[in-house]
């Protein structure tokens, strides 16, 4: 109990010091494919991917800046914290490739 408030107290700070203006762009995984393919966000932005196929994928990083695995019918977000240019792809289906261009 008391480690669940801790948990929502921390998720609200979260909400509370997101800087303003920032936004979530959503990436759906629908059909073995991310859309839409190429998004651009500024740095505090959320990515938000929504896996709606039957089966898990993830967003990883060319560079392993990142690797999050979307179990089928979850959606899972990434907070962009540093500036550039990302290559991700699903490391089961490994045709399935996107990219974000990250602005500061
Ligand atoms: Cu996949």
């Amino acid at each position: 109990m008391r480690a669940g408030m801790i948990v929502l107290v921390a998720a609200l700070s979260a909400v509370l010091v997101a800087p303003a203006g920032a936004k979530t762009v959503t990436v759906m995984m629908d059909n073995v494919a991310y859309v839409p393919v190429n998004i651009s966000a500024r740095v505090g932005d959320v990515i938000e991917w929504k896996n709606v196929d039957l089966v898990a994928h993830t967003a990883t990083a060319r560079d392993k800046s990142f690797d999050i695995t979307i179990l089928p019918n979850k959606t899972r977000t990434l907070t962009l914290k540093k500036a550039g240019e990302f290559d991700y792809y699903c490391k089961f289906h490994p045709n399935m490739t996107g990219h974000i261009s990250v602005k500061p």
